[in-house]
């Protein structure tokens, strides 16, 4: 008898279906891909409006990519996609940070701030979506969020300058090695797939610019959508990072890592004015101010962001003393080292899919 299968509720043109898809696929994980039923299915089961989301075999819903891999890791563990060397782990983790949190940027620009990207985007979400109206609206809600994000006119040139620069160096390193840590996809790729596949490959404007200046990024790309789970390669020996993948990490270190710790900072700001007790926080709690190339950006503070901050974090407390100086070797001088020289006050956690402000500890001060 055939198992049944799991049920991958996304979309083509999802950033966080396309993080997702790979690792099924990679794991060689019996899965039909379903187009989202949000009455029926999404909001029962998570609360949440949010894509995608996987029901197992056994009827348990994961949601949120990080938790979704997390889950199937551990439900499905060859061929792994997690490093257990302490260098390539904390890298896949910052990479993921990088994708999930940083990368919005010029992936949402890219859709929303070119008519031509719009009109596609609009009709590729009306044609995933058995309810047009709705599709529409919801098409509206995302090019409304620009603002939020930090993304204008005036910081449009400074994303669009770090994007050339991420293709220029990803192109550089995907002519040496097939992965971003050797020959073998890990999280780091996937996650990098939710910008790099779902809007800039697929998108009007931004799909031009790579086909014509990054074919090496669309063969990885289409690589990481096809993987053989069968030859999954292996990531570089003796914990090593390939000498092309340190100006992608500089890349990280001089752009992201402020950005993300501005928006840190303000969090942490904001949660050390709330009581003690267990806080909902909304998705996003005020604005605050950051740089990105010289350009003052003005940004929404996200509650999420503490949460992705925590994951490579927790992964680098988590190692003993040697590994983490390795870690420490390994990031010197990328700017990336920045994340790991300070720790957030009060931690954000989930009850259920929703994010919580966990409770402080007063006596652990
Ligand atoms: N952190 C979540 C984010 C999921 C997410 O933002 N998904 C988008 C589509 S790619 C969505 O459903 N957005 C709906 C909204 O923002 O209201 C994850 O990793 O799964």
């Amino acid at each position: 008898m055939t198992a049944r299968p799991y049920r991958f509720y996304a979309a083509e043109i999802s950033y966080f279906s396309a993080k997702v898809r790979p690792a099924l696929r990679q794991k060689g994980v019996h899965y039909v891909e379903l187009l989202p039923d949000f009455r029926g299915v999404i909001l029962p089961r998570t609360g949440l409006a949010f894509i995608p989301i996987v029901v197992t075999p056994d009827d348990e819903t994961w949601q949120d990519t990080s938790d979704i891999l997390d889950a199937l890791e551990g439900r499905v563990p060859a061929p792994a996609l997690y490093p257990t060397t302490p260098v390539q782990r904390v890298t896949a983790y910052l990479v993921e940070l990088y994708a999930d949190e940083f990368m919005l940027l010029p992936a949402m620009h890219y859709r929303w701030s070119f008519p031509e990207s719009v009109a596609k985007a609009r009709a590729d979400f009306a044609a995933s979506s058995s309810e047009p109206d709705t599709a529409t609206r919801f098409a509206t809600r995302m090019q409304g969020t620009l603002p939020y994000l930090g993304i204008t006119p005036e910081t449009a040139p400074a994303i669009e300058a770090h994007l050339r620069d991420l293709l220029d160096r990803l192109s550089a390193h995907f002519a040496v090695h097939p992965f971003l840590l050797g020959g073998r996809m890990s999280l780091a790729d996937c996650a990098l797939m939710g910008p790099l596949y779902a809007h800039l490959y697929l998108d009007a404007v931004p799909g031009r610019l790579l086909r014509e200046t990054a074919p090496a990024v669309g063969r990885w790309i289409e690589r990481m959508n096809r993987p053989d789970p069968d030859a999954p390669g292996e990531w570089l020996a003796d914990d090593g990072l390939a000498p092309t993948l340190r100006p992608v990490l500089e890349l990280i270190g001089a752009d992201a890592v402020p950005l993300i710790l501005d928006g840190l900072r303000a969090f942490d700001a904001w949660a050390a004015e709330q009581p003690a007790v267990l806080v909902e926080p909304s998705r996003g709690v005020g604005g605050h101010a950051t740089v990105l190339r010289g350009v003052p950006v003005q940004r929404f503070t996200s509650a999420y962001t503490p949460w992705m901050v925590q994951r490579p974090r927790d992964a680098y407390a988590r190692l003993d003393a040697a590994a983490r100086a390795a870690v420490d070797r390994a990031l010197a001088g990328t700017g990336c080292d920045a994340l790991f020289a300070t720790r957030s006050g009060r931690r954000v956690g989930k009850r259920g899919f929703t994010l919580v402000l966990e409770p402080r500890k007063e006596s652990a001060a």
